[in-house]
């Protein structure tokens, strides 16, 4: 796993270079929101259980997915769904902490769509799903912090593409 620190400072070593004005302007941003973070990581564990929920409840309940025949039913496959999403939101917040998404590469992405594809997971209501996440993060904590969760919601997306 890699953090926005890391990163800058692993690409300037590979050159046995000191970091160059842009890098250091890079460290500033992530320095700066350091606060920004921290806060929204701890409002999110705080509610995760609910944001999940709410999602949910926007996105899939009473749609095919939920209904007989459909991915979620079943109260094992349901838990599995739900179980996934936590697993999207709790790394999403590690990667927002980590200001940096390798993480979610390492631990989430990694087979994950071909695992979906053998089991018959629907990636559409999948990424529905997530996308009601990241609207309902937004809401709980604010539009800044809210921004930068959903470059690593959309990253999860992009990667179940
Ligand atoms: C931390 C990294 C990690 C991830 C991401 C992960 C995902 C993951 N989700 C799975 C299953 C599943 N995932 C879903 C999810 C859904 N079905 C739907 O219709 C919804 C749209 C969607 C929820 C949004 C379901 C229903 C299953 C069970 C499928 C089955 O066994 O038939 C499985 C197969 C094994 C199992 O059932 O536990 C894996 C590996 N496991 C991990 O260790």
């Amino acid at each position: 796993m890699q953090d926005a620190i890391t990163s800058v400072i692993n690409s300037f070593d590979v050159q046995g270079k000191y970091l160059d004005g842009e890098a250091i302007d890079k460290l500033k941003g992530y320095f700066a929101t350091g606060e920004l973070r921290v806060r929204a990581a701890s409002v999110i564990s705080a509610n995760a259980a609910a944001i999940v929920k709410e999602a949910v409840a926007k996105s899939l309940l009473y749609s095919d997915v939920t209904r007989p025949g459909g991915n979620m039913y079943t109260t094992r496959r349901y838990a599995a769904c739900i179980r996934d999403l936590d697993y999207y939101l709790r790394y999403s917040t590690y990667a927002m902490l980590a200001g940096d998404p390798s993480i979610l590469d390492e631990r989430v992405l990694n087979g994950l769509k071909e695992t979906y594809n053998s089991l018959g997971v629907p990636i559409g209501s999948t990424v529905q799903a997530i996308q009601a996440m990241k609207e309902v993060t937004a809401g709980l904590v604010g539009a800044d912090a809210g921004q930068e969760m959903g470059v690593y919601f959309d990253y999860i997306c992009s990667g179940l593409s």
